[in-house]
């Protein structure tokens, strides 16, 4: 409305300026505002030039103020116009705690360190973050970026404190865009319990840009005791997570919905969710409910020992065709969607690293975390030689970013980034729907 009102009221003062319109001689020596509170405004037309000269103006102007946002993504493939791309300043490693411990492998150099990470790694990191908005901004995509807080603070709720939080590298983590919507997720990490606030002014940008934006947030989790299974990593081989993976047997429990937007695959009408360390069965059952017009779909991995987030795992690149991490392929019963609508699921080709970086949480799996850009285009890490040539044997166009400094701040290419805006509207690739994966049959 603000907007609107500046808008009509510049216009006004442009046309007067432009000599567009002059009022009658009658009312010359009077004050403009008179003329239009009397509602005795003659109008009279100047040049055709001039005119012309007024339109331009006002388009100009409206597209400074409007800035155009227009929020809309209903997947992962559609031509990428708009789009968040994470920073890594004042990342922390943060200290164990029910949820985390599961993600810092065994024989991990992270385990038992906590706080601020290495200046040093923060300015690589920032400099590939950087680059990677650079190489999407010269393709006329929109880049924003968020607003770090200082994350070496400690958090208290009337249910948990933690010493520290996290960062805002990863977008995807935490915000989960469904068409004209961005949804801040329960995330089960206390450390991340404040991270959507990095996003806040981009948020109320999009929110006064976009009338019909839809900021929304899913009920904020309580992460107290009754969220967790105690014990559940104590002496654990990776043998007993194999098995309790496959069993859906995680470290979150039942107790609240929690999800990460990084656990949902985002297909259009279809929703499918990874059930895993990081998103439980009511988190699951929120969404549906929250996206009635949706099928929310189940899905989950046995070969992973550590499964938190779809994106290195089961990786859409066009209508009909995924890639899936040959190591947790996805199980017979919950392929047949796919199969019954044509879809094509191809074995990953394999990671070029033997092993991730330092101080990172992820599996070199991060090989297949890539961003499309369109049906035709995907972003690869620039040393995931194989990943790339793989892509470019399934008819895509590979664009290499390096980014392997950037992995320890929260993951790879699609970690690092959230979609405002793509191309495209929300289509029904699942028409024959079979038992096996939705949440309600
Ligand atoms: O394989 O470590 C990383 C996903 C990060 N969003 C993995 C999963």
């Amino acid at each position: 409305m603000v907007y609107q009102a500046l808008l009509v009221l510049t216009t006004i003062k442009c046309l007067y300026a432009s000599g567009v319109f002059r009022p009658t001689q009658d009312f010359q020596n009077k004050h403009q505002l008179d003329y239009i509170v009397a509602g005795k405004l003659s109008l009279k037309l100047r040049s055709y030039k001039t005119i012309r000269l007024f339109i331009h103006q006002t388009l100009l102007l409206s597209s400074i103020i409007m800035a155009n946002t227009v929020v809309n993504s209903w997947n992962e493939f559609d031509p990428l116009k708009h789009v968040i791309v994470g920073r890594a300043d004042h990342t922390c490693i943060p200290p164990n705690e029910p949820a985390t411990e599961a993600k810092i492998p065994e024989d991990s150099d992270m385990r038992g360190m906590w706080g601020p990470r290495p200046l040093e790694t923060v300015e690589k990191a920032n400099i590939q973050l950087d680059n990677l908005a650079k190489v999407l901004s010269d393709r006329g995509i929109k880049v924003d970026r968020p607003s770090p807080i200082q994350w070496n603070q400690a958090v208290a709720t009337p249910d948990f404190t933690t010493a520290s939080q996290f960062g805002c590298m990863p977008p995807r983590d935490v915000l989960l865009t469904v068409g004209n919507e961005i949804l801040s997720a329960p995330m089960s990490f206390r450390c991340r319990y404040f991270e959507y606030l990095a996003y806040h002014d981009l948020m109320q940008r999009y929110f006064d840009e976009d009338p019909n934006f839809r900021w929304e947030q899913a009920p904020r989790p309580r992460l107290g005791e009754n969220s967790y299974q105690h014990g559940y990593f104590d002496e654990i081989t990776i043998d007993e997570r194999l098995k309790r993976t496959a069993e859906l047997d995680f470290v979150t429990t039942e107790h609240e919905p929690l999800f990460d937007a990084a656990d949902v695959m985002r297909l259009g009408k279809d929703l499918f969710c990874q059930h895993g360390l990081t998103t439980n069965r009511r988190g699951m059952e929120w969404l549906q409910r929250h996206f009635p017009d949706h099928r929310v779909h189940a899905v989950n991995f046995p070969g992973d020992p550590y499964p938190i987030h779809i994106d290195a795992t089961f990786v859409p690149l066009r209508p009909g065709l995924i890639i899936n991490n040959p190591n947790r392929r996805l199980p017979e019963s919950q392929r047949k969607i796919f199969e019954k609508n044509d879809w094509e699921i191809v074995d990953a080709a394999p990671p070029s690293h033997n092993s991730p970086p330092p101080l990172c949480y992820s599996s070199i799996w991060l090989s297949m975390n890539c961003l499309v850009l369109d049906h035709k285009t995907v972003i690869v890490e620039a040393s995931e030689t194989l990943q790339q040539d793989q892509m470019d044997k399934l008819g895509m166009n590979v664009i290499p970013v390096p980014f392997r400094d950037a992995y320890p701040f929260g993951g790879g290419l699609h970690c690092a980034t959230g979609d405002v805006y793509r191309e495209g509207s929300c289509e029904d690739y699942f028409a024959s729907q079979v038992p096996g994966t939705l949440l309600r049959s």
